[in-house]
């Protein structure tokens, strides 16, 4: 028994000191939007909920094992299939109580979660478009008519281990997406050649960007201040360098920004015809 503590003991500290060593986070990032907030909450009440089961059916478990033994003079008993009545009610309630876990407890707020997430209202002060490209994101701010593409800035020398990594290895970029603070936003993702995934965690989204289709998600982030995700969809062998840096400013901060993003007026013949395509794309999309 006591070799076995000590084995248990010693998977605990190894797991522990890899993931410090990797300077893992094991919780959720700190929620900026409704719709994070929502995952975390969601997370947290299932981990209680199957925490707490857990230890009811484990106790029970340890104590049938305990008292009804053979060594305490316990027979086992012999039967096919519920018999009676007593029986029948054990068979069933531990079922019962499950459905109502899952439809009640964790089915209501989890469909809220989703509803929130799937809002298709076109109530948005904002439209952002994301289009994924081999490996690099392009971001358009379809009514302003601003685009530009977002690369990811390491230097070759960290990745071939030529160099010491930066604080943010993998995942700084030349030109990052800029949001406006407190505006509900729409992103509409698309791609260029396969399949990749804009995921920001802290926002607690991320969407598939599939080429030939326009799918949408909404975000309104609540904080100012930097944040960083990476493309989730396996699209190929630089898939791991097309990170996402989101700079959320104030919302006078971003009207500055998107100004001077503008193109400039002398070439507004051809810049107009821009916007006006893509606001007939979104049209259709709706
Ligand atoms: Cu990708």
């Amino acid at each position: 028994m006591r070799s076995l503590y000590k084995f248990g003991l010693s998977i605990l500290l190894a797991l522990g000191s890899a993931a410090a060593l990797a300077g893992y986070a094991f919780n959720f990032p700190d929620p900026v939007t409704p719709i994070a907030r929502e995952t975390l909450h969601m997370h947290n009440l299932v981990m209680v909920v199957i925490l707490i089961m857990f230890f009811v059916v484990l106790g029970m478990l340890i104590y049938s094992f305990r008292t009804h033994n053979k060594a305490a003079g316990f027979k086992a008993s012999k039967f096919t299939g519920p018999t009676n009545r007593k029986q029948w009610l054990w068979a069933l309630s531990p079922f019962a109580l499950l459905f109502v876990i899952d439809y009640g407890v964790f089915g209501i707020p989890a469909f809220h979660a989703v509803a929130l997430y799937e809002d298709t209202r076109t109530d948005a002060e904002l439209v952002v478009k994301v289009t994924g490209s081999q490996w690099l994101w392009q971001y358009e701010f379809p009514a302003e008519g601003v685009s530009y593409t977002s690369r990811l800035t390491t230097p070759r020398d960290q990745i071939d281990s030529g160099a010491a990594k930066g604080a943010n290895y993998l995942l700084e970029v030349d030109n990052p997406l800029v949001l406006p603070v407190g505006k509900k936003i729409r992103f509409i993702t698309t791609s260029n050649d396969v399949i990749h995934s804009w995921w920001v965690p802290a926002f607690g989204v991320k969407r598939d960007a599939v080429p030939g289709f326009l799918r949408e998600f909404w975000a309104k982030v609540e904080k100012t201040g930097t944040y960083r995700g990476q493309c989730s969809e396996l699209c190929g062998k630089e898939h791991g360098f097309m990170p996402v840096v989101v700079n959320v400013v104030s919302q006078e901060e971003f009207a500055k920004w998107i100004a001077s993003k503008k193109p400039p007026v002398a070439s507004a013949p051809t810049a107009a015809v821009e916007p006006v395509a893509g606001t007939a794309v979104l049209a259709k999309a709706q």
